[in-house]
């Protein structure tokens, strides 16, 4: 094949296959060395409870196991990640607001341009988007998602002669897809904190308390072993005091409730002006926040807010992808760590749909800040992996009412987890770049992803690729 090239080009290119075939054949070679020193590696993990002696020197002495990896005959098992938060219609719009719109673009630009997109779905293709999202998701290693979902009514605001028709496209998607849901239908009333109404792209996002209240009650009879109903308040900009309270107290008791919190200084801005307080001051002044709360975007937080919020038990949603894509700002997460914080990952517009992303970029994010390495780390977990894992694994029931986990495996044999061990495999999963490594997925005792593929993954897509020509054109 090098033979007959005869430009620079074939060269080069005759060389990259050469070399892509000597790596096959020493993966190919290697499955079975692999495998059996993976297992050494494992049993001398077990026994010594020591990092691998190329770093022992750096290591203290004695380092616990910490890991909730283990080895099975298919791989690394871990527990299924939760995502915390999703707005699934998102998707459809990846890559597509990475172009200038205004020499200022924010935030609230970015909005106008998601508005547009939002205006274009209706249920069914609502249900051809998530569902293939979710399939994305469960490849990913998401086994639970949080769908914020607040796209309840036709584009002008008149309800759908089913007024859940928009929910149950989410149920749907999510039953197709075989991973768990906690629906969080969005109470959205006002379109700033001085009150003003709803604009006219935001008329489908509202409802009055009573029409919210009746349709949690109407999609409450879908609960079951893999869909969860819970309540979302969009933010402090969209829910009046009144009518959150009025909301909190006709919940049932154990209902998860999630809400958008301090994401932009400018709302925290106008919060101070017009209620008098920051808004995660303002929230946990205002109502008993605990455990059953999920606090997204908790970015803008003054070291009162931080203590605070970690000391009423609720779950902090980070969306790091998004909110970097988004240019929010960055969450103090060492304070928040030191202070006890409960915390979880979400994908939020779904630009990036995969928790290793949103885990190595969680730390990333602060080492860049601080020009320190291992700031999601301690004496006790050394492993930024298995902090930020165990982490998102702690908050999980909390802030998805889900208590049941579920299990992916990694694939042992991927060369790039050649030698790994119980103590370091999550980290050389988190820190070893883009290659997908999750092998299967389990959700409630089914295998769902199965050797890196969905069950429905190429019909789930043909339905996608037919709702995007309806959704661009
Ligand atoms: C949302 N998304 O509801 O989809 C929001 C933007 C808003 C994020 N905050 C709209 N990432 O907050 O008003
Ligand atoms: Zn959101």
């Amino acid at each position: 094949m090098a033979a007959v090239s005869t430009t620079a080009t074939d060269a080069i290119a005759a060389g990259a296959v050469a070399t892509a075939q000597v790596q096959d054949q020493q993966h190919g070679q290697g499955h079975g060395r692999e495998h059996h020193s993976d297992h050494q590696h494992a049993v001398h993990a077990q026994s010594l409870q020591q990092p691998p002696a190329g770093l022992r020197d750096n290591a203290p002495m004695h380092t616990p196991n910490t890991s909730i990896a283990t080895r099975n005959a298919r791989g690394w098992a871990l527990p299924g990640i939760a995502n915390l938060h999703s707005h699934a219609f998102q998707r459809a719009m990846a890559g597509l607001a990475e172009r200038q719109t205004d020499p200022a673009d924010s935030f609230w630009t970015w909005r106008e341009t998601m508005y547009a997109m939002a205006a274009r779905f209706d249920p069914d293709l609502l249900h051809a988007v998530a569902s293939q999202l979710y399939v994305e998701m469960l490849e990913a290693g998401y086994t639970t998602v949080c769908e914020f979902h607040y796209l309840h009514h036709g584009p002008d605001g008149t309800p759908y002669a089913q007024a859940d028709a928009m929910s149950q496209a989410l149920l749907l998607a999510a039953r197709d897809a075989g991973i768990r849901i906690t629906l969080l239908p969005v109470l959205y009333m006002t379109g700033g904190f001085d009150g003003r109404p709803l604009s006219a792209r935001q008329q489908r996002f509202g409802h009055s308390v009573d029409a919210y209240l009746r349709l949690l009650d109407t999609l409450r009879i879908s609960e079951g072993d893999t869909v969860r109903i819970g309540c979302a308040l969009h933010s402090l900009r969209a829910v009046p005091s009144d009518p959150m309270h009025e909301v909190l107290t006709a919940l049932p008791a154990a209902s998860r409730i999630h809400i958008h919190i301090a994401e932009q200084l400018p709302e925290v801005e106008e919060c101070v002006a017009l209620r008098g307080a920051r808004p995660v001051e303002w929230l946990l002044d205002s109502v008993p926040v605990d455990a059953r709360w999920t606090l997204v975007h908790a970015t803008h937080l003054d070291d009162g807010e931080v203590q605070d919020i970690a000391g009423s038990g609720a779950t902090v949603a980070i969306c790091t992808t998004t909110e970097a894509n988004l240019g929010d700002g960055l969450f103090p997460l060492r304070d928040y760590l030191d202070a006890g914080g409960r915390w979880g990952v979400g994908s939020d517009s779904n630009s990036s749909v995969d928790p290793v992303e949103e885990l190595r970029w969680l730390e990333y994010g602060q080492r860049l800040r601080a020009q320190r390495r291992n700031i999601a780390s301690s004496m006790r977990v050394p492993s930024v992996g298995s902090t930020l894992l165990n982490g998102a694994v702690a908050s999980a029931a909390d802030s998805t009412g889900f208590n049941q986990s579920d299990v992916i495996v990694l694939d042992a044999d991927a060369a790039i987890l050649a030698g790994a061990t119980e103590g370091d495999v999550i980290d050389r999963w988190i820190f070893s770049g883009n290659r997908p490594l999750v092998r299967d997925v389990e959700v409630a005792g089914v295998r769902v992803v199965e050797d890196g593929r969905h069950r429905d993954r190429e019909a789930i897509a043909a339905r996608y690729r037919e709702a995007m020509k309806v959704l661009l054109a």
